[in-house]
């Protein structure tokens, strides 16, 4: 729990922290993030009232350039907070930051203010979403069993395997996720490294498998963040559940993905 004194009056009042309040709650329903797993962030760029001026001593330089999140403003989830509880007391989890005009740092400003250690990989993503998916405002990462257990099959440990092989198994998958799965190879958990790798793949990709990790997904907000992470872990489900019974699923044909994608109009969008 943070002692300083915030920035801004309202916090409790912003819009976007019933969406980090609702997608917690499922999470955690969902068994995804375990203990204090995952880590949810969201980007503004509205402008907000500042009860006094932010001393310069208050600004902590980020380890990347950032400068599609200049002037803007980040909720992202406390260090150590677990969904089960962000669910209950959203304004306890989630802090309010502020991304200084160069892009190279960022201070507090309410709520929790011990920040995941993947505030620096969570910036170097919404700065590639910014630039490139600026509508898409959310991040979720989350650890679904059945989708890590993908990354332990080692001919599916890959973008266009994984994709090719599970977004087949349920008719409307691919139509969700056209461009397919984004995969980062083994990266330390909170690294640099790992949000540097996702932001190369967010530019298209609207969810990121971390081998033998866990999930990105990104979105308008949280909740359509979670949704594409619904339909992939579906996917994943129903692989293992075939398997388990002993078949090698084939899933659908080409042509039907084709046809199907060709009438949604989403074609130029597969790859
Ligand atoms: O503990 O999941 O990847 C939060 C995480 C880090
Ligand atoms: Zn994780």
């Amino acid at each position: 729990m943070h002692t300083r004194q915030a920035f801004i009056d309202n916090f409790a009042d912003l819009p976007e922290l019933a969406d980090f309040a609702n997608t917690a709650h499922w999470l955690s329903l969902r068994g995804w993030s375990e203990g204090a797993g995952g880590n949810m962030s969201v980007r503004i760029d509205r402008k907000i009232t500042l009860l006094r001026d932010i001393p310069s001593d208050d600004y902590i330089q980020l380890p990347v350039h950032v400068p599609f999140l200049a002037d803007t403003l980040i909720y992202l989830t406390g260090s150590g907070t677990r969904t089960r509880e962000t669910a209950l007391n959203p304004t306890q989890d989630v802090g309010l930051y502020y991304i200084a005009k160069d892009g190279q740092s960022y201070c507090w400003l309410a709520g929790n203010s011990s920040p995941t250690s993947e505030l620096p990989a969570h910036c170097a993503i919404h700065n590639a979403l910014a630039e490139h998916r600026p509508d898409d405002k959310a991040i979720m990462h989350t650890h679904p069993a059945n989708l890590i257990s993908l990354c332990h099959v080692p001919e599916l440990a890959n973008s266009k395997a994984v994709s090719d092989k599970i977004l087949r198994l349920q008719s409307e998958a691919r139509l969700h996720l056209p461009e397919g799965i984004g995969y980062v190879p083994h990266q330390i958990p909170g690294s640099l490294e790992l949000g540097l790798a996702s932001a190369k793949l967010v530019n298209v990709h609207r969810l990121v498998l971390w081998h033998m990790h866990g999930c990105l997904a990104t979105g308008t907000s949280l909740a359509h963040a979670f949704d594409y992470m619904e339909v992939f872990e579906k996917c994943a489900r129903m692989y293992w559940t075939l398997r388990a019974a002993g078949i090698d699923p084939v899933g659908m044909k080409e042509e039907d993905i084709v046809k199907t994608l060709t009438e949604f109009g989403r074609l130029d969008r597969y790859t």
